[in-house]
């Protein structure tokens, strides 16, 4: 199955909660001519976004020559506007890139008799146009070892998304190492020997209650004498306010530097998406704590918050490397932009 197929599958309840959500506005105030059909609205054509279906005209009318005869309009005026924006923040796309967006499908259309699969397709290219930025893999330099610090609350996806990453890039030739750097609970180092043994990578670890730091930069030492391309760090899940575990993850940072100041390389901030606004947040503190260079969002299946990730790129504009889907070892991959923001709108590939 493609992860699109995957994405749009597992985004179900995002994606039924904006598409019924859009369906709802425009059948709510529908006008009753339906019959006759109007000229498709056109839909943004960012320049920087070749895949738009914007950049198709020819397609896009397809789709709207098929689907307008039949479906409800409703003209876009101030009371439809407002509604979607309502939508919108409720779907956690936050209230600024709500407005915003808002703003951006009402330029030159009030007035027009729109139906819900244009409004979608609208509401799809703004959401692509402000995540098109951020859409990058997890960039790989010559350095070696290439150090990846993985970072965030409890229970948020790190050891999962560590597992699966390793296994993307051991599948990719890359020869990488994990070290177990949560410490905290015995439990944890058990469950990355599991993803390690899965993902053929060797995982190092140190006693229960020894210091994550040390562990880092032994890690470090063995990786640079094995030769690692990678070597991706996880650490113990830290809440926002224990002041004490935000300097031992400061103190990682520094040992690590001690060894190769230009380290880490990477600083993975995971986040989990049912989480919805508090994901803003906890951006916020990490970004403090730690040089966070990049997000992965988990979870995104069985969500209805998938609208955070929005509000995300909008706000900070740092890279989203990886999305997860699932608990799967192949339930994770690049983030792209546009299959997202169709996926979450609820249109087709
Ligand atoms: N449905 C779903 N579950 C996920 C995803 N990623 C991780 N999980 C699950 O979320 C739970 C927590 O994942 P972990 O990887 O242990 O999270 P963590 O951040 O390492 O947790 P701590 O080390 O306790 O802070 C596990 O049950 C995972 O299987 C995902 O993309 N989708
Ligand atoms: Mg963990």
């Amino acid at each position: 199955m493609s992860f699109f197929s995957k994405l749009r599958d597992r985004l179900t309840r995002s994606s039924s909660k904006i598409g019924a959500g859009l369906d709802d506005i425009v059948a709510e105030g529908a006008v009753e001519d339906v019959a006759v059909p109007e000229a498709p609205v056109a839909a943004p054509a960012p320049a920087s976004v070749p895949d738009a279906a914007a950049a198709r005209p020819g397609m896009l009318g397809r789709i709207f020559g098929r689907t307008t005869e039949a479906e409800p309009r409703r003209e876009l005026d101030d009371a439809m506007l407002e509604e979607l924006e309502e939508m919108l923040i409720q779907a956690d796309m936050g209230v600024e890139t709500a407005l915003r967006v808002t703003a951006n499908i009402a330029e030159g259309r009030i007035g027009r008799r729109i139906s819900a699969t244009e409004l979608k397709e609208l509401l799809a290219g703004e959401i692509t146009r402000i995540m098109t930025p951020v859409a990058k893999p997890l960039p790989v330099y010559p350095k070696r070892p290439q150090v990846v610090l993985v970072v965030g609350v409890n229970g948020s996806g790190k050891t999962t998304t560590i597992g699966k990453l390793a296994s993307q890039f051991k599948a990719a030739g890359k020869n990488v190492v994990i070290a177990a750097g949560d410490t905290f609970r015995a439990a944890a180092v058990e469950q990355l020997q599991v993803w390690g043994k899965r993902a053929g990578v060797p995982v190092m670890t140190a006693p229960e209650g020894s210091d994550p730091a040390s562990l880092a930069f032994d890690a470090m030492n063995r990786a640079e004498a094995e030769g690692a391309d990678l070597l991706m760090i996880d650490t113990a899940g830290r809440l926002q306010n224990r002041q004490d575990l935000m300097e031992e993850l400061a103190k990682i940072v520094r040992v690590i530097r001690k060894k190769d100041p230009s380290a880490p390389h990477n600083t993975l901030l995971v986040l989990d998406a049912t989480t919805g606004q508090n994901a803003l947040s906890q951006v916020e503190t990490f970004q403090k704590l730690a040089d966070v260079s990049g997000l992965v969002m988990t979870k995104l299946d069985g969500t209805a918050r998938g609208g955070v990730l929005v509000a995300l790129a909008d706000r900070f504009g740092l890279p989203i490397h990886a999305i997860g889907v699932g608990e799967q070892i192949d339930d994770l991959d690049a983030f792209d932009a546009r299959d997202f923001a169709r996926a979450l709108v609820g249109l087709g590939d």
